[in-house]
């Protein structure tokens, strides 16, 4: 897929238009993967003969019982290893939680174990980087704040850094695919390999939160650092799979899109300034 995107960007030039309908398109494409292969997975985790593999607790992939606490420490430690390797330094983590409906109780939420690391990774990996880059003069990193607060309708985990921020106009940009495809980086160049490559990390990961209705927001200020929030369903009542549909509202997003735009764009011509001061 993003080879295809990386040849449709080499032919044509990158439009909003298109942009918009590859994101549009590649949404429900990556959507339906995620549920295809959770079908399938289930289906080999629960009718496999090897009986006594895998998780005693758990109902094929599905933890009744998450540990989301357990799950963002794994996941830190994961990300940890590959910045430690790759800066040869690694920001702290601190860690807060918040039981909302029984305080002082541990957080459990029915989940997929696997889908929630998937994303926390994604998230820890992009604040190690930006922390580890904007404060590489500095003798101590600052540490990567996690709150995790569980309350009755949500499951909230964020993951605060100061590693100097996005600005608001790029943070789009993060999410989509034809902005983020970019030519393997040299293999050769061993800083580049894994920790690099924006790749399509962080769009698939807001649409593992979206799969159970949830969802994946970031909050930026630019010149400070990034917060990064993940919302799920704190009732498994609540977490349904969400699916995209193939019917005729599906085809129209293709095609209502070639129409002017409804908000006027200001013009970045100095010459044209003035013009448009003399119209008020
Ligand atoms: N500031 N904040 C983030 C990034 C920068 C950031 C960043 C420069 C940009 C690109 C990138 C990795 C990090 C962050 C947390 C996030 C996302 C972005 O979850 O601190 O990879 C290309």
């Amino acid at each position: 897929m993003a080879q295809g995107v990386i040849e449709y960007k080499d032919t044509f030039k990158v439009d909003p238009v298109t942009n918009q309908n590859i994101q549009y398109f590649l949404d429900r494409f990556y959507m339906s993967r995620i549920s295809t292969r959770m079908l399938m997975n289930q289906h080999t985790l629960l009718f496999d003969d090897k009986s006594g593999s895998g998780h005693p607790r758990h109902i094929g992939s599905i933890d009744p019982c998450c540990d989301v606490v357990e799950v963002v420490n794994d996941a830190y430690e994961s990300s940890k290893l590959l910045c430690d390797q790759y800066y040869l330094t690694s920001p702290e983590l601190n860690l807060t939680q918040v039981n909302g409906k029984a305080p002082g109780q541990p957080i459990n939420i029915v989940y997929v174990p696997s889908h929630l690391f998937h994303m926390l990774f994604e998230l820890f990996k992009n604040s190690m980087r930006a922390t580890v880059e904007f404060q590489e003069n500095r003798p101590t990193l600052s540490p990567i704040e996690v709150t995790v607060v569980l309350g009755n309708e949500d499951l909230a985990i964020k993951i605060s850094d100061r590693g100097g921020g996005v600005p608001v106009r790029k943070i789009e940009r993060l999410f989509s695919y034809m902005y983020s495809t970019a030519p393997r980086p040299d293999m050769d160049d061993a800083r580049n390999t894994p920790f690099a490559g924006f790749g399509y990390g962080l769009p698939i990961s807001r649409l593992y939160a979206r799969y159970f209705q949830g969802d994946l927001n970031l909050y930026s200020i630019c010149g400070y650092g990034t917060d990064a929030i993940i919302y799920l369903k704190a009732l498994s009542t609540d977490s349904i799979e969400k699916l995209p549909v193939f019917n005729k509202s599906a085809s129209k997003h293709y095609q209502a899109t070639s129409e002017a735009d409804d908000w006027c764009v200001p013009s970045k011509d100095p010459k044209n300034v003035s013009k448009q001061s003399a119209a008020f």
